[in-house]
């Protein structure tokens, strides 16, 4: 076994926290001693023990002059846990193999000066690409306390995702539908139009077995949400926030009992101001949203910057149609040269369905 391969196993085991641990990273830590690993673990869920401790506390036999493999530089800041450079060091690990480095500013290099001030030899971007890949979230929010945004939609090879009655169900396969429900456990919040919800009068759960909510997050400019609709009146099991510009409080009362909570926010444009949005959102800790649609707020959230990656899931079939909808419509750009940039990262196969990942390219 190469480093690399006990860093790769420190990845697989980062996974296992995937939907749990928001707004803080994915984290994975294996601990190797004389080519054997001896303990394992990694991040299960927010406020709980870190990686490297549950790597540490797994050990069944000494762990003096061991080797640990960790995705994410290790903290020394005293947080919901108490460092754990300092556990490190008192287990007299040897030798540290770190993946990512931590951009927190309370880390930020700090972890691994402190391990390296007491004799510990570091080694630093191990599989580093592989590491970062597990938290593009964490990266962005603890950056800019605002959510990474992740628009989502399903379309033909014609690019509708709807026929022209209006009819959607279903543009992808079984499988493509399972895959959405396992990034809704991934996410902690999921967006959507008011149109979408008048439309389709959607549930927006997370029906994988297991699985997490999302929080909805409604965009209703005018407040035109329907008492009756699915989502208001399962608002008192699954938080639900409704974004207005709707300045008469007296038309909260109805949702607020429901169990909506209601944000009132600026104009921008005639809709709601989105990056104003973003910033109360990240305030509530939700640090990543799937976006899903439809075409007028996904346009919105294009225009004025806050989607960081694009999921495509495109169905081999045609609908047709002049009228029939496509996933980002609003004005558009007047030329090719506004386009927004993507670069593709991932395409894969999911049964006759493909999914594209992109992400936004910073201009
Ligand atoms: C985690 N899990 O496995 C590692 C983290 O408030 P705390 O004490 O949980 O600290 C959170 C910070 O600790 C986090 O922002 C990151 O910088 C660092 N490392 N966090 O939640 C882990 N290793
Ligand atoms: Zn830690």
């Amino acid at each position: 076994m190469t480093d690399q391969d006990y860093m790769r196993r420190a990845i697989e085991l980062a996974k296992q926290g995937e939907g749990w641990t928001s707004p803080n990273p994915l984290v994975g830590a294996v601990i190797v001693k004389d080519g054997r690993v001896i303990g394992e673990g990694y991040h299960a869920r927010y406020g709980e023990c870190h990686a490297e401790r549950n790597a540490l506390k797994a050990c069944m036999e000494p762990t003096e002059g061991a080797d640990l493999y960790v995705t994410l530089e290790p903290c020394c800041h005293y947080g919901k846990q108490p460092p754990c450079v300092e556990a490190i060091v008192q287990a007299g690990i040897r030798r540290v193999f770190v993946g990512s480095d931590d951009p927190n500013p309370l880390v930020a290099g700090k972890g691994i000066r402190y391990l390296r001030e007491r004799g510990i030899t570091v080694e630093t971007h191990v599989l580093k690409e592989e590491c970062d890949r597990l938290n593009p979230v964490f990266f962005h929010f603890i950056r800019k306390r605002t959510p990474y945004v992740v628009m989502k939609y399903a379309m033909t090879l014609d690019g509708k995702i709807a026929a022209y009655t209006g009819a959607s169900k279903w543009v992808t396969g079984e499988e493509a539908r399972a895959y959405v429900q396992r990034e809704r456990h991934r996410y902690r919040g999921i967006m959507v139009g008011v149109g979408t919800v008048l439309a389709d009068d959607p549930m927006l759960n997370c029906r994988m077995p297991g699985g997490r909510n999302p929080v909805r997050i409604i965009c209703d400019t005018h407040l035109r949400t329907p008492v009756t609709s699915q989502i208001v009146r399962t608002a008192k099991e699954i938080p639900t926030i409704l974004a207005v510009c709707e300045p008469d409080r007296n038309r909260y009362q109805p949702y607020e009992e429901a169990g909506c909570q209601i944000l009132a926010l600026p104009e921008a444009e005639g809709h709601i101001d989105l990056n104003a949005l973003m910033e109360k959102l990240g305030q509530a800790q939700i640090d990543s949203i799937l976006l899903e649609g439809g075409g007028t707020l996904n346009w919105a959230a294009c225009k004025c910057g806050i989607v960081r990656e694009v999921h495509a899931y495109v169905a081999p079939k045609l609908f047709g149609g002049a009228e029939a909808k496509t996933p980002v419509e609003g004005r558009g750009v007047a030329d090719p040269s506004e386009a927004v940039l993507l670069k593709i990262k991932e395409i894969r196969h999911l049964g006759e369905d493909l999914l594209i990942e992109s992400e936004v390219q910073d201009v």
